[in-house]
């Protein structure tokens, strides 16, 4: 009888190290199945009541992870850890994301409120025909500034930022992309260069603006501007208009030299194991009401034409973040410069990050 105890009591001992191990393996490698959708989005890039909306009327759970770049999302979808049934990639790396067959093409048929995206975002040059991608949130790269705690004259250009009174004032977005691209268009070159020697003259030229550089950060770059603790920022369009809805000190230029002008879609990587999930979940963001209440939240602008009639005119027709064409045109979309010219990019950025610790 005691073998029988401590035959039964060493059964649960495993059974729960079993569980355990499978609880822990699914907490890194992302759950899996029919009611479940893994999602890889931007951090703050959702309005989280939507996903509460989408587990009630799907049934579906959501598993949510976020990423801070292109270059990690990308990593990290590439060497397969995690599944991931959704994410939300920019241009140019749904670009080399399509070369390197990381996607599956979507079912149009599937998502019948593409009709509600304005046709001047669908077809465009990263993915012919939206095979593989759906508009999610677009917008700029330029600079946020504070009146007050810069003084004198209004910012303008992306030369405007070396000026030796800005010492300690600046916090850089961490992306290779747009801090290469705003060197490059500082100096009049394009930000999708690839001769050596200019990619070398525009790392010089980050060097010289280190003293100037309070840092370089991720999404506490919004907070840190709120809060004053830097009087300018090089950030994406939408983060400059959520902190300038906290701080009226704040305003938002596109440089003159020209900028970027990026649109960051859904796509379903190959990887994923909810397919039929991930379908219905780019439908329901494409809902108008939904991509309202998602635009109201997060604040980037919205390609849906539909939801931009259901927001407050004042948002939808400041033109700092709905620029029009006239605008837009002159402003250069991040191309996919290939894997050694990314990753050269990648090197040049780190080298001039650790410049500036
Ligand atoms: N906090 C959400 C940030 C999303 C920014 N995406 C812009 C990518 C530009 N390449």
């Amino acid at each position: 009888m005691k073998k029988l105890v401590q035959l039964f009591a060493l059964i649960f001992l495993l059974s729960a190290a079993i569980l355990f191990a499978l609880d822990r393996l699914n907490a890194t490698q992302g759950y899996s199945g029919e009611n479940v959708l893994n999602i890889y989005n931007w951090g703050d890039y959702i309005e989280p009541e939507l996903i509460d909306q989408f587990e009630k009327e799907t049934g579906i759970k959501v598993v949510y992870q976020t990423f801070d770049s292109n270059e990690a999302m990308m990593t990290k979808v590439e060497q397969g850890g995690t599944t991931y049934d959704i994410a939300v990639p920019s241009d140019y790396a749904i670009a080399k994301m399509i070369d390197e067959d990381l996607l599956i093409p979507l079912d149009q048929s599937k998502i019948p409120n593409v009709k509600h995206i304005d046709p001047r975002f669908l077809d465009v040059s990263f993915d012919p025909g939206n095979k593989y991608s759906i508009p999610y949130f677009w917008g700029t790269v330029g600079i946020v500034y504070n009146r007050d705690l810069i003084g004198g004259d209004a910012i303008t250009s992306w030369k405007d930022l070396w000026k030796p009174e800005y010492k300690n004032q600046i916090l850089l977005a961490d992306g290779a992309r747009e801090v290469m691209g705003m060197s490059l268009n500082s100096l009049g070159y394009s930000l999708n260069e690839t001769d050596e020697a200019k990619l070398q003259e525009a790392k010089r030229n980050l060097m010289e603006l280190t003293p100037n550089i309070k840092a370089i950060v991720g999404d506490e770059i919004k907070l840190l501007l709120a809060n004053e603790e830097a009087g300018i920022g090089v950030v994406w369009s939408g983060d400059a208009n959520e902190i300038m809805s906290e701080n009226d000190k704040l305003d938002y230029v596109v440089p003159s030299e020209g900028s970027n002008v990026w649109f960051d879609n859904i796509v379903i990587p190959k990887t994923a194991k909810n397919v039929e999930g991930a379908h219905k979940f780019i439908d329901f963001m494409l809902d108008p009401e939904n991509a309202a209440k998602n635009t109201d939240y997060v604040g980037y602008s919205t390609p849906n034409k539909d939801a931009l009639r259901l927001l407050d005119p004042e948002v939808a027709e400041d033109e700092r973040f709905y620029p029009g064409e006239d605008v837009t045109d002159k402003l250069e979309v991040y191309e996919n410069l290939g894997k050694e010219m990314l990753a050269h990019y990648n090197e040049l950025f780190l080298e001039f990050k650790m410049h500036s610790k």
